[in-house]
């Protein structure tokens, strides 16, 4: 029915704000230690006194769980662990009521070894499933090419029944599913569509630029027919309901982010790329090989962006997901100002043009871990591990990246309130609580007026009050300086300021005072007095209504 609607008021999600969350780590309802479906329905009444609209989901199908959900062996049921399809339902319901839609992760480049698919495919190279996969003939021993997989080894693995090996881009538990079979395509659409008659209010797309691999040509992200292929995903399934997409692309420029997210709505609604959050690691080297985030390069990856997109295509907002360390550990400062800098940090995101992404903690600061070896139980951080002893890198040196960047910094559980395990559960979590829970938990931030949640929470309602949050033309300020980052957004009603220290020390404020019309809408220092100077990570946003006032300029 909406099919081809681009109507404004279909394009809810570029005034949405998005709550991502990690369903093992959120709520546990039955005290198993695993957060669950009940548990997010339980905690309905928090998100919506945040303001967020819509819920990304990460995967909760039936999955063996060997990379947390991102292995499915079943794309239409729930995973026990986390309830049932009953449960689904009545979250999908229940959201509503609470004007908050639900996000499917959908994981389409993959599916489990465990799914029934994948078990037809490899019993004979008859088998009619068997080319739902990507297969090489070999010998044993000798493997396709070199190509390796993101978690460690080699992205084939040999397979007796068949005598041939199967490609894997991420873990062996994890093949890759062929898109260029068209049977595959239209059971993928059909389980689509079934999903959007639950009413579920969009989906994530798991690394959704590399499901057009040619692995001969070792090609494994934006494949040659990867915009044949979205496309008619899109026709097949999206443009029949009024959904958000969004396309996890680490590979995106800017330029091919047009064609994902153009307005004609052919492809997807927006791309999520890492452009921004992959500058502090050395230069052609893995995110294990730290080095500083150089400033002045944030500024002009987060500038292109933003100006390159603007009315051709559509961006995410955010710093942290479930497979990125905490912001306010990484960029921000976790110690003396950890308030002040998870502010910023707010602010200077949320000014931008784009849909803002909030991952379940960030709105309480919620800072990295750093346990010993056997606490994690990420796969990538346990193989990068093994990986890096065997190449001789010393024990120290491993923790070190393993505590800056290990995936399970995002996925401690949830601090709830200040009682044993944060509140997450009575039973014994899967994973170890960050034991700063007692000084870090909703329940104290809630109610308290100057705490991170309430200043994401006013961030969230200053975006549905002015339209230059969603519509405003961006503009650099002072592109030279070492520790400002500052802009304007702009619209024809109003005028937006950001300006921001990102740094821990007191600097110049190399701005001119604003006039006496423009309204100071937040900050993250008590007195709000203009001053030539600006203290640790100290952020403002000031706003102009043009219509009301005239322009200095
Ligand atoms: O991530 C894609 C991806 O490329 C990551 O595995 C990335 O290489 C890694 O996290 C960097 O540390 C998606 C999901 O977000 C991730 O959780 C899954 O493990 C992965 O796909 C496989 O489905
Ligand atoms: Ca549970």
């Amino acid at each position: 029915m909406a099919d081809k609607d681009n109507t404004p008021q279909n394009k809810w999600w570029k005034s949405a704000v998005i709550y991502q969350i990690y369903p093992r780590s959120f709520a546990d309802s039955n005290q198993d230690g695993i957060g669950d479906l009940q548990g997010i329905i339980s905690k309905l009444d928090y998100l919506e006194n945040l303001g967020i609209d819509a819920i990304w989901l990460s995967p909760v199908c039936k999955s063996p769980q060997d990379d947390n959900g991102y292995d499915i062996s079943d794309y239409q049921d729930i995973d026990p662990m986390f309830g049932s399809l009953q449960d689904m339902e009545t979250l999908i319901a229940e959201a509503q009521k609470h004007h908050i839609r639900i996000i499917m992760d959908l994981v389409l480049n993959h599916s489990s070894d465990e799914h029934p698919w994948f078990q037809e495919a490899k019993k004979s190279r008859e088998n009619p499933y068997h080319d739902y996969y990507v297969w090489r003939d070999g010998q044993e021993g000798v493997l396709p090419n070199d190509m390796g997989a993101a978690f460690g080894g080699s992205a084939w693995e040999w397979t007796p029944e068949v005598q041939q090996y199967y490609f894997h881009q991420f873990s062996v538990k994890q093949p890759d599913l062929n898109w260029e079979n068209p049977k595959l395509r239209r059971e993928i659409y059909d389980m689509i569509l079934w999903w959007m008659e639950k009413g579920v209010g969009g989906f994530r797309l798991d690394v959704i630029d590399q499901i057009a691999k040619e692995p001969d040509r070792k090609i494994t992200g934006n494949g040659p027919r990867l915009h044949e292929y979205l496309r008619e995903l899109s026709r097949e399934t999206f443009q029949k309901g009024n959904l958000v997409t969004v396309g996890e692309t680490w590979g995106a420029t800017t330029e091919l982010a047009k064609l994902y997210s153009h307005p004609d709505n052919s492809e997807l609604s927006m791309v999520f790329q890492f452009e921004h959050i992959c500058l502090d690691q050395m230069a052609g080297k893995e995110k294990w090989d730290l080095a500083p985030l150089p400033f002045l390069k944030l500024k002009e990856v987060l500038e292109r962006w933003q100006t390159q997109l603007c009315g051709k295509g559509w961006n995410s907002l955010f710093w942290n997901n479930h497979d990125l360390p905490r912001i306010v550990s990484r960029w921000g400062n976790d110690g003396e100002y950890w308030a002040e800098s998870a502010k910023m940090l707010a602010i200077l995101l949320h000014g931008m043009q784009g849909t803002p992404y909030i991952y379940q903690g960030e709105e309480l600061g919620m800072t990295n871990i750093q346990y010993e070896i056997q606490d994690y139980r990420d796969i990538e951080t346990l193989n990068v591990f093994k990986e890096r002893l065997e190449r001789g890198i010393s024990k120290e040196e491993i923790m070190r990246s393993i505590h800056a960047k290990s995936r399970d910094n995002a996925r401690t559980p949830m601090q709830w309130n200040d009682e044993e395990n944060a509140g997450f559960t009575e039973g014994k979590p899967w994973i170890k609580v960050n034991p700063n829970y007692t000084k870090i938990n909703a329940a104290k931030q809630v109610r308290d007026e100057n705490s991170i949640f309430c200043c994401y929470q006013k961030l969230i309602r200053l975006r549905k009050e002015y339209s230059v949050f969603v519509d405003g033309i961006f503009h650099m300020l002072c592109r030279e300086n070492e520790s400002i980052f500052a802009y304007t957004r702009e619209d024809e009603n109003f005028q937006l300021l950001v300006l921001c220290n990102f740094y821990d020390s007191t600097v110049n404020n190399p701005l001119e005072k604003p006039d006496t019309s423009a309204k100071l809408i937040i900050s993250n220092y008590q007195d709000t007095e203009w001053n030539t100077f600006l203290r640790p990570y100290e952020a403002r946003m000031y706003i102009k209504d043009k219509r009301t006032s005239s322009m200095s300029e």
